[in-house]
C-alpha cells in the first residue's frame, strides 16, 4: 500500500467530516502540513488532490478567527524551511504581531519518564475548566530524528486532545536547535493570535533545551519523581536555578510520603540557591498527576505569579529581554553558517583543524586566520 493510500492512525478516516482532533502533524506532507488526506466531504479525498496555495490573508484571518485547521496550516508554514514559505511566513506574522503576547507561556521539564505528559494532561483539563484556551507544544530537538515524540504522549494526553479549547502540537522537526527554537517562538506566537491564552512546553529533561525553553517562557516548571537516588544529586544544580517551581510528581499511594519528604529536603536546599526570577523565592511542591491532587495548588501558584511579576514589570521586562536576546541567537546562527560557508575558510579549515589539534597551531592563532580568509585577506 502506497504512503498516500494509508492514513495516519489519528487522521480522519472519513474523509475528514468533523475533522476535529487537534494533534497536528509534524511539516510532513505538503508544505501546509495538512496533506491528501485532509479532504471534505465535498471535496473527497484523492490521490491527486491539490490543495489550493493560500494568500496571506487567508492565512491571518483563518488564524485570527481561531479556525483549528487554518491554525495548523500557519503553523506548518512558519515551520517551512524553504526560502519561499519563509517569506510569505513572515509576512503572515508580521500581519498577526499584535494579536500576539497576551498568553502565559510557561516552560515544563524534568526527568524522562517524570510524569510530564500526564501532568500537562491534568493541568490543561483544570486550566480549561476556568475557561482558559491551552495550546501544547513540544520542544524536543532530538526528535528531529524520530518525527516528534508528542503523537506517541497523545494517550498521555488523551482527554485533553479531544478538548475543542486545546490544541497540541509535536515538536517540529528543525534539525539544529536553532532551528527547533525558531520554529517554537514563532509557534507561540501563532497560538497567542488564534486566542489560546495559556501554552504549555514540554521539553526533555536533559542537555540545553532546557535553557532554550527557559528564553521563550515566562514559567518554568522542573518537574520531578521521589525516591529516585539521592534527591539531591538527581537533577542537575544548573537546571534548578532555571525553575521558578519544583514539583515533585507521583505523590500517590506509598510514595506520598516519600514525596512530602523530597518535598521538604528540596526546599531547604532551594534557600540557597539564587531565584530564577528577580524577587520570587522558588520553593517546592508536590502532586500527582494521576489522582490531580495538588494540581490546583500549582496553578494558583503559577497564577500568582504572574499577578505579583505584572505588578512589579518583571514579567514585561523579561518579554522584552527574551524577544532581544532571540534576534541575537538569530544573528549568532546566521553568521556562524555565513562563515562556515565561506569558500576561503571552507578550503583553509580541514589543515588549521589538523595544525590545531596536533598542537602545532594555538587556537587564537587558528581563528584570527580563519577571519581573514573570511574577510578576503590572505
Ligand atoms: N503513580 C503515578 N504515575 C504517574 C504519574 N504521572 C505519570 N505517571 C506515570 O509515569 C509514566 C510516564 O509518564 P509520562 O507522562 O509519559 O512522562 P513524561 O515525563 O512525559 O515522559 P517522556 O516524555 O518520555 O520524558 C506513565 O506510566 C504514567 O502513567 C503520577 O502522578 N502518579
Ligand atoms: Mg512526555
Amino acid at each position: 500500500m502506497s504512503k498516500k493510500d494509508k492514513l495516519p492512525e489519528w487522521a480522519p478516516q472519513n474523509g475528514g467530516e468533523g475533522f476535529a482532533c487537534r494533534v497536528m502533524e509534524g511539516v510532513e506532507g505538503g508544505h501546509d502540513g495538512i496533506a491528501f488526506y485532509a479532504g471534505t466531504k465535498s471535496s473527497p479525498v484523492s490521490a491527486n488532490y491539490e490543495r489550493p496555495s493560500l494568500s496571506v490573508d487567508d492565512y491571518v484571518d483563518g488564524t485570527l478567527r481561531g479556525d483549528i485547521a487554518m491554525l495548523g496550516r500557519t503553523i506548518t508554514l512558519v515551520e517551512s524551511n524553504s526560502h519561499a514559505h519563509m517569506e510569505l511566513a513572515q509576512e503572515v506574522l508580521g500581519r498577526l504581531l499584535p494579536g500576539t503576547g497576551n498568553s502565559m507561556r510557561i516552560g515544563i521539564t524534568g526527568v524522562p519518564g517524570g510524569g510530564k505528559s500526564t501532568f500537562i494532561e491534568a493541568l490543561g483539563r483544570h486550566i480549561i475548566k476556568q475557561g482558559h484556551k491551552v495550546a501544547v507544544l513540544a520542544v524536543d530537538p532530538s526528535s528531529s530524528i524520530t518525527g516528534g515524540s508528542i503523537l506517541g504522549d497523545k494517550t498521555r494526553m488523551e482527554q485533553l486532545s479531544r478538548d475543542i479549547n486545546c490544541f497540541i502540537r509535536p515538536s517540529p522537526t528543525g534539525g539544529t536547535l536553532g532551528g527547533v527554537t525558531r520554529k517554537s517562538r514563532e509557534t507561540i506566537l501563532v497560538c497567542e493570535a488564534a486566542g489560546y491564552d495559556v501554552i504549555l512546553i514540554e521539553t526533555v529533561g536533559v542537555g540545553q533545551s532546557e535553557i532554550t525553553v527557559r528564553s521563550m517562557v515566562d514559567f518554568f516548571l522542573l518537574l520531578m519523581v521521589a525516591g529516585a537516588g539521592d534527591e539531591l544529586q538527581g537533577i542537575k544544580r544548573g537546571i534548578t536555578e532555571l525553575a521558578d517551581a519544583l514539583l515533585i510528581n507521583k505523590a500517590d499511594g506509598d510514595n506520598k510520603t516519600f514525596a512530602k519528604v523530597a518535598r521538604n529536603e528540596y526546599e531547604r536546599a532551594l534557600q540557597y540557591i539564587q531565584p530564577a526570577t528577580k524577587g520570587r523565592q522558588t520553593h517546592a511542591y508536590t502532586c500527582s498527576a494521576v489522582t490531580g491532587e495538588g494540581i490546583d495548588k500549582i496553578w494558583s501558584v503559577i497564577e500568582d505569579f504572574r499577578k505579583k511579576t505584572t505588578e512589579s514589570g518583571v514579567f514585561e521586562s523579561r518579554r522584552r529581554s527574551q524577544t532581544w536576546d532571540w534576534v541575537h541567537a538569530m544573528l549568532n546562527e546566521h553568521l556562524r553558517t555565513l562563515f562556515l560557508k565561506n569558500p576561503g575558510v571552507v578550503d583553509v579549515l580541514p589543515e588549521i583543524e589538523k595544525a590545531v589539534t596536533n598542537g602545532t597551531m594555538p587556537p587564537t592563532a587558528a581563528v584570527n586566520k580563519l577571519i581573514s580568509m573570511f574577510e578576503g585577506k590572505k
